[in-house]
């Protein structure tokens, strides 16, 4: 048992989001904090501590124009120098004056174009860096009712993706993420995994769906949805977070470590677990008060714990409660992994791996950070560019 949820464990693969490094705020306030990275690169150098830490990091997820670079190839080279790979690459029509009405639902046909032809051109960045993976979220949607045609922005919405699932190269695909709202407060053309699904369904394969755990309404049963979408092998991927409110990208497992279980239990239950599901296991975190790689490292611990619990559930004893109808027994399965204490399993792995058992104090007694903090002076440290 213990030696395979190890092997398993052992091949996991969390993904770091670039943006998790530099600055991040609110709409109130973006704090700067010493040693922020000033360009991709040192991003990327950063994001290789917490590979080095943890064993399980290997890949970044890239933000255009965030990490807008000359040489993408350059990058990617930097990336596996470091011992990483550049992992999926995020579009952004959401921070153009242009985009006020919407990107590729706007009413206007030129606006429409403008944010289709950035689209594409992430592609031409993904075959740059080899990256298989190109994230679309759409923050469009209508602040009033009656201010655009709701079925009229599905028809424009259904016309760009369609555009670009045509670019799309062998062996790369397109994750479709859905929010509830935020920026836009009446409608979202995006909000649900029912309406990323159905938009999917029509285009092909290629075409799948992105859980952001930060993105349903209060209440919303995350592992069902997780469940179906495996189930219709639609799944591609998490953005993985945590909240109390609303989109809040704190830590994932700080707010709700028990969802974070449910949700690894319907992943290794249908099958989304491993590097063979394709399933992407990313991050999508802001660190706005506290100092981001470790807030990185710990973040991943708490998906390494989760998954863990999800690996030991006695599944033989649970099926067997469950076929009884033995209510109790049957959810006291579940409780018991839950409720198991993964650390010293997940210690011993890491010292197997030649990993520092507890990467929080192996980072920390590294003192990379006072490094970077005396190294990176000068230079505009990086952020949203909100
Ligand atoms: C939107 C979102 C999306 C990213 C952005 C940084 O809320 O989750 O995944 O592009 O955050
Ligand atoms: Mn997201």
């Amino acid at each position: 048992m213990t030696t395979d949820i190890k092997a398993a464990l052992r091949a996991q693969a969390i993904e770091t989001p670039s943006w998790a490094y530099g600055n991040s705020g609110t709409r109130f306030k973006v704090f700067a904090q010493p040693g922020v990275p000033r360009d991709p690169f040192e991003k990327l150098a950063d994001a290789a501590q917490v590979h080095a830490f943890t064993g399980i990091a290997p890949s970044v997820a890239l933000h255009i124009p965030w990490d807008e670079v000359d040489d993408y190839a350059a990058l990617s080279a930097h990336a596996a120098g470091l011992g990483l790979r550049i992992g999926a690459i995020n579009s952004n029509v959401f921070q153009d004056d242009d985009y006020r009405l919407g990107s590729v639902t706007n009413p206007d046909a030129r606006i429409r174009r403008k944010a289709t032809d950035h689209l594409l051109a992430c592609v031409d960045v993904m075959d740059a860096t080899g990256s298989d993976t190109l994230k679309l979220w759409f923050s469009d949607g209508i602040n009033y009712p009656g201010q655009d045609d709701l079925r009229a922005r599905q028809d424009r919405l259904a016309e760009a993706l369609s555009e670009v699932y045509d670019r799309l190269g062998e062996g790369q695909r397109f994750l479709l993420e859905y929010k509830l709202f935020e920026p836009a407060f009446y409608a979202t053309d995006v909000p649900d995994w029912g309406t990323a699904y159905a938009h999917c369904v029509r285009l092909g394969e290629k075409a799948q769906v992105v859980v952001d755990t930060g993105h349903h309404a209060p209440g919303t049963n995350i592992e069902f949805i997780v469940a179906f979408l495996l189930r219709e092998g639609r799944l591609g991927g998490f953005d993985f977070n945590s909240r109390f409110y609303a989109d809040d990208d704190l830590m994932v497992g700080s707010a709700d470590p028990f969802q974070l279980f449910r949700i690894m239990f319907e992943v290794v239950r249908g099958g989304g677990y491993g590097p063979e599901s394709g399933v992407a296991f990313m991050l999508d975190q802001c660190h706005n008060i506290e100092p981001k790689i470790a807030g990185q490292i710990r973040s991943v611990m708490n998906v390494q714990e989760a998954t863990a619990k999800a690996l030991l559930v006695d599944t033989g004893a649970l099926a067997a409660a469950q076929a009884a109808g033995d209510v109790l027994g049957a959810n006291a399965v579940l409780m018991d992994a839950y409720n198991t204490d993964v650390r010293p399993l997940l210690a011993e792995l890491r010292a197997e791996a030649g990993l520092e058992p507890d990467p929080m104090a192996a980072y920390a007694r590294s003192g990379y950070f006072e490094r970077v903090c005396a190294e990176r002076v000068g230079g505009t440290q990086a952020g949203w560019g909100a």
